[in-house]
């Protein structure tokens, strides 16, 4: 059997920049209207006014301080509310393939590969822009990629169910390497008109190379184990699909056709059970918490990710032992963990064990234990 290593990361960030401050500015604007437009409906009780956000909310409630978008002028434009990303000629590259292919550049340059030598390209996303062919399909053509690739979609634990299929692959011989791209456009599926959730997501593109330890050009990290589970969760969903068409009504401006969650509820839930399952992975592998030098958590919450590093550790984490990238990008859904890993992982020193981990819809959770080598 072959052993599996990740020997390069790479993140491509867009260049607008959303604040708080600037978020709740045009959130704000945009409830004065619609209470001004259906006031005399919110005065019979027939509806309810919109009330504001709060910057000093959101910072509190989730740790996050701005968001990266690939489009901000229609989200901050109180009439429009969502990301304004104009078509593409299908000649042309879309849109994911050409925020993975930034991220998988950098990638492959760290990791000194050719895109040539790659086998495997999985688009690994909580969604993607077209039902087909393929986006990986696009970025193995754009790059130059051989063998084969395929999407898959495993919500917030897309990246680490992609890490555990390239290395199971690997494992068994039938690849050699891997490009394992993470392309997230949240803007365009989080309903920014609710201020329950308008503020959670961002948008970037993380890529990792997955190749056999044993052509490995300079230091990487092992891949020592993976850990993947499922159970079947409503908490947080988006009806959104193909058939919606075909039902009457699901044309409409429908909530339900973005972004919707019980936040409490999949706090509530979601911290026992990924709490749990880092535990059992860690258990089962003869990881005790001393033995970890670090944890890239998924990016969706501060609070929890506090929580879970206290469970997994049994002690407050030390300062960059769990790095957070939520305070900058905000939730990236799958790239997050993986924004965590790339900016936080070069100076670990040979023989140093870290954990990676992501989790959401689903519910689902992943963890990849690695060990610095090299
Ligand atoms: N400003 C001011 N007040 C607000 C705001 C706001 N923006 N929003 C809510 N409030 C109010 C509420 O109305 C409520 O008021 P009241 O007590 O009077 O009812 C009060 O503040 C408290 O509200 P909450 O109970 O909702 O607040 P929480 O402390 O629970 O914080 C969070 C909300 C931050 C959402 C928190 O619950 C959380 O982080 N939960 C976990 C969420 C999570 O991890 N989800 C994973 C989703 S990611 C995923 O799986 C990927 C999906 C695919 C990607 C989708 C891309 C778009």
């Amino acid at each position: 059997m072959h052993h599996a290593a990740i020997t390069g990361s790479g993140v491509f960030t867009p260049e607008a920049v959303i604040t708080n401050d600037a978020l709740v500015t045009a959130f704000n604007a945009y409830a004065d209207r619609w209470n001004a437009a259906h006031a005399d409906a919110i005065a019979a009780g027939e509806a309810d006014a919109m009330a504001h956000s709060s910057a000093e909310f959101i910072l509190a409630a989730s740790g996050i301080e701005q968001r990266y978008v690939m489009d901000k002028t229609g989200i901050l434009d109180p009439n429009v509310m969502h990301p304004l990303l104009p078509a593409r000629a299908d000649d042309a590259p879309c849109l994911m393939a050409e925020m993975g292919l930034a991220a998988s550049h950098a990638a492959l340059a760290m990791a000194g590969v050719d895109a040539g030598e790659i086998d495997l390209v999985i688009c690994a996303a909580s969604n993607h822009e077209r039902a087909y062919p393929a986006i990986a399909i696009e970025i193995q053509q754009l790059l130059g990629a051989g063998g084969f690739a395929f999407d898959m979609n495993v919500a917030c634990s897309s990246a680490t169910f992609g890490i555990q299929t390239a290395t199971d692959m690997i494992r068994a011989g039938s690849i050699r390497r891997a490009l394992v791209v993470n392309p997230e456009i949240c803007s365009a599926h989080l309903e920014w008109r609710d201020r329950d959730c308008h503020f959670i997501f961002g948008d970037v593109a993380t890529a990792l190379v997955i190749e056999r330890e044993d052509l490995a050009q300079g230091p990487h990290f092992a891949i020592r184990s993976t850990r993947c589970a499922t159970e079947f969760s409503n908490n947080i969903r988006n009806n959104n699909g193909f058939l919606r068409r075909t039902r009457p009504g699901h044309m409409a401006d429908r909530r339900d056709m973005q972004f919707m969650q019980n936040g409490r509820k999949v706090f509530k839930e979601v911290l026992p059970m990924v709490s749990a399952h880092i535990a059992g992975h860690m258990a089962a592998e003869g990881v005790a918490a001393d033995d970890l030098a670090r944890l890239w958590l998924h990016q969706a919450n501060k609070t929890m990710n506090d929580y879970i590093g206290r469970k997994v550790l049994g002690r407050d984490p030390a300062p960059g032992e769990q790095p957070n990238i939520l305070q900058e990008y905000a939730n990236t859904s799958s790239a997050g963990s993986i924004i965590a890993f790339a900016k936080h992982s070069a100076d670990l020193a040979p023989g140093a064990l870290g954990l990676i981990c992501s989790f959401g819809a689903g519910y689902s959770v992943g963890s990849v234990i690695v060990e610095r080598r090299g």
